[in-house]
């Protein structure tokens, strides 16, 4: 006899091919949360106030480079165990990202993060990069939860002609008229409890409410790269280059708890050119 039935976690990882993202429960306890949190609000206690009124949109965008206390967020085995078991092997790490909004944060614009729009990966079912969202609190349209807009990773949209994420003038909100703050047919909210994962493919435009409670709400944001012996080797070279640049002095203990997602590329190749545009290769209706 046949069953139609197919497992949780392929599910999953079709949702994530096909949408952009997908939502893994309790994936982090209650002490990895502890002593994530306590890294994120002492960065954020000493951060640079000029820096912060740098990305008003954003929140704090504070790289893992001299915070080796991530690492057990970053190397957390439940979620590596997951990652494999959905079929995306040989992850490999460039940098996490400790981001945090305070009170009154406006929203984060609508934008998508993939570097490499160069490597023929970015045109495929197999994703270049992944983001990997841990909240530190419960999410809702009050405080600031993630918005999303599903198939936009391997479809054209109106978006992709409204500049870059990331530069100077959007991370002020020096124009809040800007249409990236705007809300877009078919975006979808996607609330978040503490200790669950949200998987998401950089491709995807991705953008937040604003947060319009009285606490903070931080994010901490992980990027893996999937399949990684698979990508070109430029782009190879540039993960591994990125990675050992920011994280090399970072305590033994600390690079043990990530050992298994440290990229390793051992050739001789320049490191690509991040490229955050797509090429013609990426069309309105998709594949
Ligand atoms: O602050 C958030 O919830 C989203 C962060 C984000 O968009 C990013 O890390 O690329």
């Amino acid at each position: 006899m046949t069953t139609n039935t197919i497992s949780p976690l392929v599910a999953k990882f079709k949702q994530l091919q096909i949408e952009g993202y997908c939502v893994l429960e309790n994936i982090a306890d209650n002490a990895l949360l502890e002593r994530t949190r306590a890294c994120a609000e002492q960065a954020v206690a000493t951060a640079n106030p000029e820096k912060l009124a740098r990305t008003r949109s954003p929140g704090t965008l504070i790289d893992s480079d001299t915070y080796p206390q991530l690492s057990g967020i970053i190397g957390n085995p439940m979620a590596l165990l997951a990652l494999k078991k959905l079929g995306l092997s040989d992850c490999k790490f460039w940098k996490a990202v400790i981001i945090s909004k305070p009170p009154g944060g406006p929203r984060l614009y609508w934008h998508q993060d993939c570097l490499m729009w160069q490597d023929s990966r970015a045109y495929s079912n197999r994703m270049p990069m992944i983001f990997l969202m841990y909240y530190m609190e419960n999410t809702s349209q009050e405080n600031g939860c993630l918005r999303l807009l599903p198939g936009t990773h391997r479809r054209r949209h109106i978006l992709h002609d409204m500049g870059e994420a990331h530069t100077r003038d959007i991370n002020r909100v020096e124009n809040p008229n800007d249409p990236r703050f705007l809300d877009y047919p078919n975006e979808q909210d996607v609330p978040m409890r503490a200790g669950d994962l949200i998987i998401g493919d950089a491709r995807m435009f991705h953008a937040t409410h604003a947060n319009n409670s009285d606490q903070r709400r931080t994010v901490i944001t992980i990027w893996f790269h999937p399949w990684f012996d698979d990508l070109l080797p430029s782009t190879q070279s540039w993960i591994h280059e990125e990675f050992h640049r920011r994280h090399d002095d970072w305590p033994k203990p600390a690079l043990t708890e990530i050992a298994a997602v440290i990229p390793n590329f051992t050739g001789n190749v320049e490191p690509m050119k991040p490229n955050r545009a797509p090429d013609e290769r990426l069309t309105v209706n998709g594949p």
